[in-house]
Parts: structure tokens; C-alpha cells; sequence
């Protein structure tokens, strides 16, 4: 079969640095023994496995000022931003296999000097339980993995802030956040403050996951580069235990396909982050299957079914 996308490399970075939880390190073995490549190579996409990134280990000690492992953190996010960086540079589209979800600030500061570079258009969708907005004066916990949207939009410590370059990775109007149900309180603050565009539980609720996309996917444009940080924590626990900080109340199996499946249908994405997932809490590596399989409507399994554009175009006018 054809399809428009370029060869996809796969980025391992085995470490849970970042996390409030051991595990997150494991989570690139996981996608692989859950046939991550064989998936995509049966949408007749070329997957090209760069191996494993390296770094410290995991020292496990307390927050100092505010932040746990600064330093191993800055470390692996250098480690990855230069790999990302050096994926899109050859033309290929990275996936990043996580680790916790701090690693994020070195894929999108990628994702984002890459654009620069190209001039081109950046849009993340950010699908997760968390909104991932904490500083060091806000965090309840000092984990980096709840900061790294807002070290991406200039907030937080320079080596983090400045690992693409020069000023911040991301503007908050290029983010999406989808599935959020856990903020802290002065996160809470902080994400209105800064006007991240947030689609809560509640809203997709009350107006379905469909809306939900169609909202979050508006105004891309074929200049668009679409970056998806996935935490699989976005799931609804009873589908994917396999993570460090469940939330009850996420999205069911099928809401998070439909979500993937018109991600898929505008043909823009770019770049993925496939965060948090955790094999020591996982049962029978069951989370990491349910990751695979979303990963292959993301990449557009479903899409074999023209009828659903059809209803699509038919409804949007
Ligand atoms: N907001 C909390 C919890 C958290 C954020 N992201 C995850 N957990 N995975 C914090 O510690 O910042
Ligand atoms: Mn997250
Ligand atoms: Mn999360």
C-alpha cells in the first residue's frame, strides 16, 4: 500500500527522570515488544529503529529549589533534543519513545527549531490527563514531568528554557490540550493567565470528541507542522493501568480512537511523543498494546473508510 508519510525513526529514551514514579524507563522496550514497528510497517509505512538514547541514572532524591534531578533532566533533554533535531533534519518523522513526559521539552524545542528553520507553522496537541503547566514555585511534587509545557513557553529554569536556542520553544496559542483532568490549584491559575487552549473532561463531555477534534484541529494549513505529545495517561485508567499517575475519567477506547483517526485526516502530522507509559504497573503489557494500536489510527489504519470523510465534509459546511 502508499502512503504520504516520510520513513518514521524511533527514538528510545529509557528513563523516568522526570516522573513521581520508577518505570516510565521501560516504557520504550514495551512499545517495541508490542511490535511498534511490524504495526506501522503493516500501513505500509518505513520505520527505521534508531536504538536507545543514554543518560544518567535515576539518583531518586528530594526537590532542591523546587525541581528533583535538574541537572539528569537538562542531560536527557539535551540527549533528545539533538536526536529529534537530527531526525527532522534528515526528513524523517521522529517518534519518541518515553520515559516520563519531561522529555517532551526535548522533542518540541526540536520540533519548534526545525520549524524555525523551515519556516514553518507549529501546532502540539498536547493529549493528557495533567496540564503539564507547573513551575518551581507551583509544583506540589517538583517532578519535572508536570512542567514541561511551561518550560516550552519560557517558564521555568534557563537550561531548560533555551535548549533549542534562543527565547522559548512555544507560544501557549500553539498548544492544544486535550483530556485534561487533573491541574493544581495555582496551575489552574497559571494556565488561564497564559491562555492555553484547554479541552477538559468536561468539555468533551458535554460536546463529544468529535467537536472537541474539529475544534482543536482548526486552522491547520498545509504550512502546518502538527506535533502530538502523547501521555498515555490521557486514557481512561480501566483501558491503560500501565502509568504512573492514573485519573479516573479519562477517555473511553473509542473516543481516544476518533480522537487519533482525525488527527490522521489532516494529514499533517509530523512529529510524536508517545509518553509515561509504564510496564511495571502495566498488566500483561496490555497498556503498551492499547498504545500500538492508537498509534496505528493515528498514522491512519481507519482511513481505508472513505465514507467517514465523506460524512465529514457533507457535516462541516
Ligand atoms: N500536577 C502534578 C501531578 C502530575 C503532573 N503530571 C503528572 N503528574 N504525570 C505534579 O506533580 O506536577
Ligand atoms: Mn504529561
Ligand atoms: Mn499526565
Amino acid at each position: 500500500s502508499t502512503t504520504s508519510f516520510p520513513t518514521v525513526a524511533l527514538v528510545g529514551a529509557p528513563t523516568d527522570i522526570g516522573a513521581g514514579a520508577r518505570g516510565a524507563s521501560m516504557g520504550p522496550e514495551a512499545l517495541r515488544v508490542a511490535g511498534l514497528q511490524a504495526a506501522l510497517e503493516s500501513h505500509g509505512l518505513q520505520v527505521e529503529d534508531r536504538g536507545n538514547l543514554s543518560g544518567p541514572a535515576n539518583p531518586w532524591r528530594p526537590a532542591v529549589d523546587g525541581y528533583r534531578h535538574l541537572d539528569e533532566v537538562v542531560a536527557w533533554n539535551r540527549a533528545v533534543h539533538d536526536a529529534v533535531y537530527a531526525e527532522l533534519t534528515k526528513g524523517r518523522l521522529p517518534i519518541l519513545l518515553g520515559g516520563d513526559h519531561c522529555l517532551a521539552m526535548g522533542s518540541i524545542s526540536a520540533v519548534a527549531r526545525h520549524c524555525r528553520a523551515t519556516g514553518r507553522k507549529l501546532r502540539v496537541l498536547w493529549l493528557d490527563a495533567h496540564a503539564d503547566f507547573n513551575t518551581s514555585a507551583l509544583t506540589p511534587s517538583g517532578n519535572l514531568h508536570g512542567m514541561p509545557v511551561a518550560c516550552l513557553c519560557g517558564f521555568g529554569p534557563e537550561a531548560l528554557v533555551r535548549l533549542g536556542g534562543e527565547g522559548p520553544a512555544l507560544h501557549p496559542q500553539q498548544v492544544r490540550q486535550i483530556g485534561i483532568r487533573s491541574v493544581d490549584a495555582g496551575e489552574k491559575r497559571f494556565v488561564h493567565e497564559q491562555g492555553l487552549e484547554v479541552y477538559d473532561m468536561r468539555y468533551i463531555d458535554e460536546m463529544g470528541m468529535r467537536h472537541t477534534m474539529e475544534q482543536a484541529l482548526a486552522g491547520l494549513d498545509a504550512d502546518t507542522h502538527l506535533h502530538v505529545s502523547f501521555d498515555v495517561d490521557f486514557l481512561d485508567p480501566d483501558i491503560a493501568p500501565g502509568v504512573g499517575t492514573t485519573v479516573p475519567g479519562g477517555p473511553t477506547y473509542r473516543e481516544a480512537q476518533l480522537c487519533m483517526e482525525m488527527i490522521a485526516d489532516t494529514g499533517r502530522l509530523a512529529s510524536l511523543d508517545v509518553m509515561e507509559l509504564n510496564p511495571a504497573l502495566d498488566v500483561r503489557n496490555r497498556t503498551a498494546l492499547l498504545a500500538v494500536d492508537l498509534i496505528e489510527s493515528l498514522f491512519g489504519k481507519s482511513t481505508l473508510m472513505r465514507e467517514h470523510q465523506v460524512r465529514k465534509s457533507t457535516f462541516q459546511t
